[in-house]
């Protein structure tokens, strides 16, 4: 009822709804009406009533609870099930026991603060509490693995959309997994996947970006190498207005690719936006690193590197770090 009520006052935003109107389209007494709004109020929306008019939604908290995602969600599969919670370990590893459990596709969940996030490799991922948005996403794309990792290519079209949509920002995409502004990384992308040779059980695809987080959440050896969206704006941003419009453009683009099984406009996106194709890179391995120039990245998402003896070779995401010669990109 409360996410009712709640739907009918963002779609009113700024606008009067009368309890009367209210309790009529949605069936229930206006006593009640009146309950959930206070229930709201506590939840830090702010909600002007005024005798005979009625209630107005002034301001929406930054808060990313599953009412407050729902609000404004345009998405049929993505977000379906929000799963919200104020500290996780790691919002994958919650994910990866949902999925194994048999939760549906696109069943999101969602923490204000992770204690153990990850990047890939074992690294860590800082998500203090509050300022960004530490999301895991579960899919179940009947896609043979070998094209997994488009999966997370489309991630960072979708994360590179709803940055510039709603900030404008200038941002780019480092192969395979990060989103930069001005060289410096924003969003980080964890996807894992779980399947047998030629069938995919669940993959997780888990994204944390960086909004308003300041300096000093850093660590100090990340602090020229990290950044946030508010650092670069000087002003907060809302986080459920970039996870509307993420979610959105990850259902169009996933949707688009399993339904015609073309991945080129994902791939010639990710290429007009690379920090990383045109450039000399080192891709590091587990124990061996090769230098050479990025040239491509083929249909499944592979970067091409050109070696300087003129040997091509292809690296898939997996356990590989990408640096610039010349510096972090
Ligand atoms: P990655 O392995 O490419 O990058 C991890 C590296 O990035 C770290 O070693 C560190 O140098 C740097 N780093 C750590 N935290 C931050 C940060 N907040 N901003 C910028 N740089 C940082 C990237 O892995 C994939 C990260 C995915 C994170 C999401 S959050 C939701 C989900 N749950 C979870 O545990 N991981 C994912």
């Amino acid at each position: 009822m409360r996410q009712n009520i709640l739907k009918m006052l963002i779609d009113n935003m700024g606008e009067f709804i009368s309890g009367e109107d209210m309790s009529d389209i949605l069936g229930v007494t206006r006593a009640a009406i009146w309950k959930h709004i206070e229930i709201l109020r506590q939840d830090g929306y702010v909600i002007e009533s005024v005798p005979r008019k009625g209630y107005k939604l002034v301001e929406i908290p930054d808060t990313i609870d599953e009412y407050v995602i729902k609000g404004g969600l345009s998405t049929k599969l993505l977000g379906t099930e929000i799963l919200s919670f104020d500290v996780v370990d790691s919002t994958n590893a919650v994910a990866k026991e949902k999925a194994i459990a048999g939760c549906r596709e696109g069943t999101i969940i969602i923490a204000d603060k992770q204690t153990g996030g990850r990047g890939r490799m074992g690294r860590d991922w800082v998500s203090p509490s509050g300022k960004g948005i530490w999301m895991s996403i579960v899919l179940r794309p009947s896609i043979v693995p070998t094209k997994a990792p488009l999966i997370t290519s489309m991630a960072a079209v979708a994360v590179m959309k709803a940055i510039q949509r709603v900030t404008d920002l200038n941002v780019s995409i480092k192969w395979p997994n990060d989103i930069l502004i001005d060289g410096k990384k924003v969003c980080g992308i964890l996807t894992e996947m779980q399947g047998d040779m030629d069938i995919i059980h669940y993959v997780v695809v888990g994204i944390g970006i960086n909004v308003n987080l300041e300096e000093t959440d850093f660590p100090k050896e990340l602090r020229d190498k990290a950044t946030s969206l508010k650092m670069e704006l000087g002003v907060n941003v809302r986080r459920v207005d970039i996870i509307q419009v993420l979610l959105k453009e990850l259902e169009d683009i996933y949707l688009d690719y399993i339904n015609k099984g073309n991945s080129n406009a994902i791939i010639t996106f990710v290429k007009e936006n690379s920090a990383t194709v045109g450039n000399r890179i080192c891709v590091i391995g587990v124990d061996t690193s090769i230098e050479g120039r990025a040239i491509d990245i083929d249909d499944n998402g592979a970067l091409v590197v050109k070696l300087d003896d003129g040997q091509i070779r292809k690296i898939m995401s997996g356990d590989v770090s990408v640096r610039g010669v010349k510096g972090y990109v």
